[in-house]
């Protein structure tokens, strides 16, 4: 992993992008080693929550303009770098981005990739792309069109200036705002919180919440619906209920 380092705090792995030269320049590699960390945070039972961070100056900056300056259209199409980028949404368990300073272009469409977003005082969320000629390419346009309306996605599109983690909050766009040097502490605790929670429970929670981004209302009130039955074939459905009426902590089993 030339790009990352990762280490676990109990249940919550916590994978740290690392290349700060370049305030975390998405170029090609590190999105492919940030991928391939986080499906196998996702396949090892042992993790429960995924804390994804960056530098004290930069989540991340942007995709790594260096490699894109003298790409044309045909280069673009056939690097197909988005396909990479599809596998983050395929990610099961939670993901907690805890952002320190900028969050900009691909850097800001990484955090709001994630689950949840946790940001320190210093955090700076933007789309630039405009500025160099381009525009949002791993969902930035989706991502703010549906959580913030067409009129304050255009502003921010449009005129690519960055907005502070105060804003992003009172825009709804993170979850909390909180001291830098408490940021990765803070999503640590929150992955630790949901780390005792019925995983099976949350992962079908996490599917039906982005079936309500993408889908019609009905189509989401189905899969919600379907996805809430199936929760009664689990054992710690059974475990939850029954401790609740027996007034003990439940101990849940992942099944
Ligand atoms: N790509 C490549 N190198 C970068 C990037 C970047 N996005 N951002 C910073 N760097 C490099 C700088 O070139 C500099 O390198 P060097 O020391 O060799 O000159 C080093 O990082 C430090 O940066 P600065 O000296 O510029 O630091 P400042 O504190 O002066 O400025 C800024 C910080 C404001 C963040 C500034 O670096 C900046 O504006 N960066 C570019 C931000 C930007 O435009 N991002 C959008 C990129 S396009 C994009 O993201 C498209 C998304 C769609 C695809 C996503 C796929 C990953």
């Amino acid at each position: 992993m030339a790009y990352l380092t990762m280490h676990d705090d109990g249940p919550v792995r916590i994978v740290r992008m690392a290349r700060e030269d370049r305030l975390n320049a998405l170029n090609l590699a590190l999105v492919d080693e940030l991928v391939a960390a986080l499906e196998a945070a996702d396949a090892d039972v042992n993790v429960r929550a995924i804390v994804l961070t960056g530098g004290e100056k930069a989540f991340a900056a942007g995709a790594d303009i260096g490699e894109m300056a003298d790409a044309t259209a045909v280069d673009m199409k056939l690097r197909d770098q988005f396909r990479a980028w599809d596998r983050i949404r395929g990610v099961h368990k939670p993901v907690i981005a805890a952002v320190k300073g900028f969050a900009l272009g691909g850097g800001c469409e990484l955090a709001l990739a994630c689950d949840l977003v946790i940001a320190g005082e210093s955090a700076k969320f933007g789309q630039p792309e405009v500025k160099l000629g381009l525009m949002p390419g791993a969902g930035g346009t989706q991502w703010l069109a549906r959580r913030l309306g067409k009129a304050r996605a255009l502003e921010l599109l449009w005129l690519g200036d960055p907005i502070t983690a105060r804003e992003a909050l009172s825009l709804g766009l993170i979850n909390r705002v909180v001291p830098d040097e408490a940021c990765v502490a803070h999503a640590v605790e929150l992955g630790k919180r949901l780390a005792e929670m019925p995983p099976v429970a949350l992962r079908c929670i996490k599917e039906a919440v982005y079936q309500a981004m993408d889908t019609a209302f009905a189509d989401g009130l189905e899969a919600e619906r379907n996805l809430f039955y199936l929760l009664f074939a689990t054992e710690d459905a059974r475990e939850g209920m029954r401790a609740f009426l027996e007034r003990r902590k439940p101990e849940f089993q992942g099944r």
